[in-house]
């Protein structure tokens, strides 16, 4: 079936908020004494956030209650929108906005699918919340990436079918989501190295994703 729809995912595909997120995971495990490092930050890519301070957790001396870990996960975030407030349309990665034009020469769908609860701030600051059909964001799913529920989410508010999507996706848990939901998914980024992507490019600015594309949109339907 031919691809009808592309559903990026967020950060690290569309703006690259890695940084952002490890200045804010840092400030917070340094005021609580725990150890947090880059190598530690990559491994939250594509997590909700619940479940990233789960991970910086493991690295604590004592145990934090329900609503202490709550606390937390407010304070990094309180820490991370201070950070992607300062957000422009400069922040866009390469080749994004080129990608999302060529969807729509294509008259592919484009939409957004994000484990990220600040999906639509970062889209505004961006200067890419118009060139979506859809948005399927962490407030919109009750499980987060490797579960396939926010692809299927966005598929479902883009109109179109799992097998006639692809997902573009820089983390592991992403491609793993897209494929347990039944699409194709184009790894990018750290991602390239997932065995079961179905194309690979080192970001959207790669040469190779304009006739990937095209190829894909213009694949015949099967009989
Ligand atoms: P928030 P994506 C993910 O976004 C990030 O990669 C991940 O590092 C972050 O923990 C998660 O969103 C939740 O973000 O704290 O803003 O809700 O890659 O799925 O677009
Ligand atoms: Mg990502």
């Amino acid at each position: 079936m031919r691809v009808k729809a592309v559903l990026f995912d967020l950060d690290g595909v569309l703006v690259s908020t890695d940084e952002c997120h490890f200045k804010a995971w840092s400030r917070l495990a340094a005021e609580e004494g725990i150890p947090f490092t880059r190598a530690q930050n990559d491994l939250l890519r594509g997590v909700s956030r619940e479940e990233s301070l789960e991970i910086l957790l493991r690295g604590a001396q004592k145990t934090y209650s329900a609503e202490q870990k709550a606390a937390l996960a407010a304070r990094k975030n309180e820490y991370y929108r201070a950070l992607i407030e300062e957000l422009t349309q400069a922040d866009a990665m390469a080749g994004a906005r080129e990608t999302l034009a060529l969807c729509k020469q294509l008259g592919l769908k484009a939409a957004v699918a994000s484990s990220s609860k600040n999906t639509r701030l970062i889209l505004q600051k961006t200067g890419l919340a118009e060139e979506f059909c859809a948005v399927a964001d962490g407030n919109c799913i009750r499980k987060s990436k490797p579960d396939p529920e926010v692809f299927l989410k966005a598929a479902q508010l883009a109109g179109e079918e799992p097998a006639a999507c692809l997902v573009v996706e820089d983390a592991e848990a992403g491609v793993t989501g897209g494929k347990r939901g039944g699409m194709r998914v184009l790894a990018v980024g750290a991602a390239q190295s997932c065995p079961y992507a179905d194309h690979r490019a080192a970001s959207l600015a790669d040469p190779c994703v304009a006739p990937l594309l095209r190829r894909l949109a213009e694949q015949e339907e099967e009989q």
